[in-house]
Order: C-alpha cells, then structure tokens, then sequence
C-alpha cells in the first residue's frame, strides 16, 4: 500500500510509524509511506496556507489550492487507480476497526492533515475526500489522527503482522474487552495471579476469561453489550453477572 500524507509540519512523521510492526512493514515495502510539506504548493512570498474566514468569526481557515495542488502532483506521479483522499476533521466519521479494514483493501491513501479551524470547505468536495475523525475530543491538528489511521490500517496489510494468529483474532475482535492478562511473577508485591489461570483446566480457564471479559465490558462499554455476537454459554454468564451473583 502506498500512504501519501499532506501537512503542514512533516518533520513529525515518521515519529511512531518509524519502530515495531509498521516500522517493519515499512522495511519490507509493504508500506510506501511519503511524507509532503503543504507549503510546498503555495506561490506566495509568504507560503501562506491560511486565511481568514468568510462571514466572519474566530481563527483562521486552511486555503484551499495547497490541498488541491498537493493532491493532483500526487495523483500525476501515480499512474495506478486514483487514491482514497482522507481528511482528518473532527465533523470526520468516527475512524473504527471495520473502516480500518475497508481502507486496507485500497491500494493508495492520500491523508490530508487539517489545521486550525479547519480546511475550507471545498477541497472535500473537489478531490471527493472523506473526512475522518478519531474520536469525541478536540486535537490541535490532524497529524496524530493521520498517524493513528496509518497506525490501525497499516497493521491490517498482508505480511505486516507477523504472528497470524493474532491477526485471526482480529475478526474476532470487537465484539467486547478483553479479559484480564497476567505474566510472571505469579506474587507481586502481594498480589496474586487468580488461581484459576495456574490451575491447568482449560475449559475452567475459557469460562473465567469469558466472564472477565463479559464482566469489564458490562462496566465500562456497556453499550457494546447490545452490540456483541454472544454465544449460550456468554448469554448465561451475563444473566448471572446482571443478577449480581458473581
Ligand atoms: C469541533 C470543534 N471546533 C468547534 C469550533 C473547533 C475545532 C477543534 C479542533 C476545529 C479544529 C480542530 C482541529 N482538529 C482536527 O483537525 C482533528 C481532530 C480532532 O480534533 N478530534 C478528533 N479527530 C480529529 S481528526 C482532525
């Protein structure tokens, strides 16, 4: 997959994209990552890529002909299908793992990092760009959203992740939190590992992870609950946990 990013402070990529999977991906080719200044497609002296807003009001407003020059140099430079444009935006979709899938099938993403109070309204609607949010927060910029998509959809490529196992687990993730995970020491500072996952007993280990795992989702995502594939057996732990008898 090839990822191009637009931004206004490219001396912030890599940063995490650098190290562990993606890191990797990125040496093995399977991630051809390119990284562009926005000011690098302004004419002015000034290399201004903001203005102020039409009608008024509070801060400044991202020009549109950076964006679109940016995105046509980088379109006539790829011969391949045309890109998925991104724009990071807080009135984006909510970035989730089945978009984060959806994207991995394409073969190239153009991210647009937005800045200030935004970008003006028509470089969406001239290079057809989906505008993603990652979350109900309020971020300075766009460019840790674009790290985190590249971060979520990058993982997702073929070959990235080693372990196959853990990217099988992946369609089955989602659907609640995870249980809780011990390591050695089984004592630390007075705490025990639960006596459970040292017993041997596969099945009674499966049924005590599913509980923890139904238990923490019930507390803290309770609407994910409502959302969930739940077998009998999680069907009936719920009911027990619900009644307050474990
Ligand atoms: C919706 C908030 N706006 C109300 C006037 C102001 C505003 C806040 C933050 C305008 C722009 C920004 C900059 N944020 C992003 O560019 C951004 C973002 C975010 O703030 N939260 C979650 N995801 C993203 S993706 C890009």
């Amino acid at each position: 997959m090839r990822v191009d990013v637009v931004t206004i402070f490219p001396e912030v990529f890599p940063g995490p994209l650098a190290v562990g999977v993606l890191g990797r991906a990125r040496e093995r080719g399977i991630l051809d990552l390119r990284v562009w200044d926005l000011r690098d497609f302004t004419a002015d002296r000034h290399r201004s890529v903001d203005d102020i807003p039409y009608g008024g009001g509070a801060g400044m407003v991202m020009k549109p002909e950076p964006f679109v020059l940016a995105v046509e140099a980088i379109r006539a430079a790829d011969p391949g299908a045309p890109p998925a444009v991104l724009l990071t935006s807080p009135q984006g979709r909510l970035l989730t793992q089945a978009q984060a899938r959806a994207l991995a099938v394409r073969p190239h993403l153009v991210v647009l990092c937005g800045r200030y109070e935004g970008v003006d309204e028509r470089v969406a609607e001239l290079l057809g760009a989906e505008e993603i949010s990652i979350g109900d927060y309020v971020l300075p910029g766009g460019e840790v959203a674009a790290m985190v998509l590249i971060e979520a959809v990058g993982r997702l490529l073929p070959g990235a992740v080693g372990d196959a196992e853990s990217v099988a687990r992946d369609s089955f993730s989602g659907d609640l939190l995870d249980y809780p995970q011990y390591t050695r020491p089984a004592e630390f500072r007075g705490r025990a590992v639960p006596e459970v996952l040292l017993s041997g007993h596969h099945d009674a280990i499966r049924r005590w992870r599913a509980r923890e795992a139904l238990r923490r989702t019930l507390l803290r995502r309770p609407e994910m609950i409502d959302e969930a594939r739940l077998d009998d057996e999680a069907r009936e732990i719920l009911r027990q946990l619900r009644q307050g008898s474990a």
